[in-house]
């Protein structure tokens, strides 16, 4: 019996949960799994109509130009910077993200990295483990409450982390492309104006060629010496050597990051400061907001063979 279920091409591991379910209804190909990925493309890309991929394998346009027959690129993830959106919008190739599902766990996240770098959270457990309680005194630390916490992006993101910032006491202010004249939040025009008026500089701005770079050696000067940064966006968005630099000097007094310049390799210069707190690229991965991005994904699929549409299609040009 011939199967009639569409081709779809995998790049990068997915939650097992969703890797089951694609298995099920369509003819899975998992480019990360097999040997030689060139031979697979050359052998059965022309069969495949979707590619499932995440935010940091995103797509290529030297894949997409090897999938003649593609139709859309679903990311689990709400970030499509790593796709090539230029190539794919030339071919008409749709591309489905995860809007909403991840906005309140980023948003915990980005307080519970501003957390622990105020509070030192990860160096007292440190403390506590090494026996020192006792025979030393721990430090004391940074308060939240007054302080100007700048959030870098106003979109869905960002606006779940001023809530909960202005929940902890904290006055926020942002800069974005616009104005958002609902909000009750002050809005900079300029980033380092933002930073200058920054305590706590939080960045919640999609990655790639327009927030490239922006947080630069200047922006970290403005932020100045008792200022500390918090990165869940793309790590793209900082200029990686002049963070260093500005930690190392002590021109800035903290940094917490979920996000680096070349994921997964996180410079040592990073990984020994004490007033650094480091994550994995996990701000949105807790099982509730993974499940809830897997859904959206089967649904995306779904939609594209069903009606010729993705349920949740990204512009080019919205990055
Ligand atoms: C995911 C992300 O970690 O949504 C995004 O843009 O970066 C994250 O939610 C990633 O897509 C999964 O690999």
């Amino acid at each position: 019996m011939s199967d009639a279920r569409p081709w779809v091409l995998t790049v990068g591991p997915l939650l097992p949960a969703l890797q089951s379910q694609l298995e099920q209804h369509y003819r899975l190909l998992d480019l990360w799994r097999c040997d030689s990925p060139a031979a697979l493309l050359a052998e059965q890309g022309a069969h495949v109509q979707a590619v499932v991929t995440t935010g940091v394998h995103g797509a290529s346009a030297n894949l997409i130009e090897q999938l003649p027959a593609l139709r859309a690129i679903v990311c689990f993830g709400v970030g499509t910077d790593a796709v090539d959106l230029k190539a794919a919008s030339a071919r008409g190739i749709q591309v489905s993200n995860t809007p909403d599902v991840l906005n309140d766990c980023v948003a915990d996240a980005a307080m519970a990295l501003l957390l622990a770098v105020a509070r030192q959270v990860v160096v007292a457990d440190r403390f506590v483990r090494a026996g020192r309680w006792g025979a030393e005194r721990f430090g004391l630390t940074t308060a939240l409450g007054g302080k100007r916490c700048g959030i870098l992006g106003m979109g869905p993101i960002g606006q779940a982390i001023a809530r909960r910032a202005s929940a902890f006491g904290m006055q926020v202010s942002y800069s974005s492309r616009r104005p958002k004249p609902q909000l009750a939040y002050a809005y900079h025009e300029s980033l380092l104006a933002l930073a200058e008026r920054s305590d706590f500089l939080v960045l919640a701005v999609p990655g790639g060629t327009a927030t490239d770079g922006l947080v630069n050696q200047q922006v970290l000067e403005a932020l100045g010496a008792n200022g500390m940064l918090v990165n869940v966006a793309r790590g793209s968005v900082v200029d990686q050597p002049a963070l260093i630099e500005a930690l190392s000097n002590g021109r800035i007094a903290g940094a917490a990051l979920d996000v680096f310049a070349d994921e997964p390799h996180v410079p040592a210069a990073l990984r020994e400061l004490d007033t650094v707190v480091l994550s994995p690229h996990v701000a949105s991965g807790t099982q509730e907001t993974r499940q809830a991005m897997a859904d959206r994904v089967l649904a995306n699929l779904a939609a594209l063979f069903a009606t010729g549409r993705v349920l949740h299609p990204v512009r080019e040009g919205a990055q």
